[in-house]
């Protein structure tokens, strides 16, 4: 299953530091902010109904959130979006407001998806500026839109949002009834909390504090099925033991089998997946293009491309290729040709 998931919002709101949060457990205070937009495949699983558990490759778009780039870049950011993660900051009233304009200009593109909104910079509550009037609002605009509180600087409530969302476009994808959802969900955030704890694993007992809105048998139970599926072991080489939840001490650790978690900037993958193509004396470019050509797709990781005309493909992937090593002056050079 392949998956195209967009993070929108204004700038300086926190969409990168979400993905890195949620793909790296990393944090950086600096801002750097995007230049034009990248690509963040991932690999993970997800709790199927019937079929247990199935690998979805999952490509998150991250754009600058400038609107001038959006008005240039729209239709290749937002072609085949699947689902979408709208970031405002807390701090910043308008960017809650905001959130409107780049969820039109997505719908027109890709019809109506699942959508999440994330109140990023929630660490900084003090100087909260969202209030009643705001959140009156939000439920007016949209109303099937689940709300998180989020922390790129703490990991506050990010898990939730990225598993939450995925887990809506999931079924949005497969058309399925809500009845199964919250197994399933449930499944995918154990799945996803101890993976992202990466080689310190967890313990029933974190389990129950983390997830205290499940009961406890209930976490028993999906561990239990996890272990089955071996996409959870009881030893962190991932060795297969198999004690019953229920039977195990509160401090039995469990470790995800294998990270999920590949992580690649499309501009590193691209490029060094090009260097490796590269025939003599052909450009960056000419590769590109034959590869189009020949029908092989460079971005195989990110299928939601595949229908994508090749001519807007060819002058968009050269421009993510570029992405981070435009200069801003250059960028709004690229944005001036791109406008005409
Ligand atoms: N205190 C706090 N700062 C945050 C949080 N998330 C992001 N920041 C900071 O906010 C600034 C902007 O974060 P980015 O992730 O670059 O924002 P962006 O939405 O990707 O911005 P553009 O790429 O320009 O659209 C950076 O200095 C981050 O360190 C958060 O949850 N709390
Ligand atoms: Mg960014």
């Amino acid at each position: 299953m392949q998956l195209k998931i967009v993070l929108v919002g204004e700038r300086r709101v926190g969409k990168t530091s979400l993905l890195e949060r949620y793909l790296k457990n990393h944090f950086a205070e600096a801002y750097t902010g995007t230049l034009g937009g990248r690509v963040y495949p991932t690999d993970l699983e997800v709790g199927l109904e019937g079929e247990d558990i199935a690998l979805a490759h999952i490509a998150f778009f991250d754009l600058m959130g400038e609107h001038s780039v959006r008005q240039v870049f729209a239709e290749p950011f937002f072609f085949g979006t699947q689902g979408v993660l709208a970031v405002c900051d807390v701090e910043r009233p308008d960017t809650l407001h905001l959130i409107k304009d780049w969820m039109d200009v997505m719908t027109k593109i890709a019809g109506p998806v699942p959508v999440g909104i994330a109140f990023n910079k929630i660490d900084r509550a003090d100087s909260m500026a969202i209030g009643p009037g705001e959140t009156a609002w939000l439920r007016k605009e949209f109303p099937a839109a689940p709300m998180f509180l989020t922390s790129a600087r703490t990991g506050q409530g990010v898990e939730d949002a990225f598993s939450t969302i995925v887990s809506l476009t999931v079924d949005a994808v497969l058309g399925k009834g809500r009845a199964s959802r919250t197994g399933r969900l449930f499944r995918q955030r154990i799945l996803l909390f101890i993976a992202g704890r990466g080689s310190l694993g967890s313990s029933k007992a974190e389990l129950f504090s983390e997830f205290k809105a499940i009961l406890p048998a209930q976490i028993m139970e999906e561990l239990d099925n996890l272990v089955r599926l071996e996409a959870l072991a009881l030893d962190p080489s991932g060795t297969k033991t198999f004690v019953k939840a229920a039977e195990a001490h509160g401090t039995t650790r469990y470790w995800h089998t294998q990270m999920p978690v590949k992580t690649v900037t499309l501009s590193e993958d691209a490029y060094a997946a090009l260097a490796a193509l590269k025939r003599e004396g052909e450009s960056f470019s000419e590769v590109v293009r034959r590869l189009a050509r020949t029908g092989r797709s460079l971005l195989e990781f990110a299928g939601a491309w595949k229908d994508f005309p090749s001519e807007k493909m060819d002058r968009y992937l050269a421009f993510l290729e570029a992405g981070d090593r435009l200069s801003r002056a250059k960028l709004a050079r690229e944005l001036r040709r791109g406008r005409k």
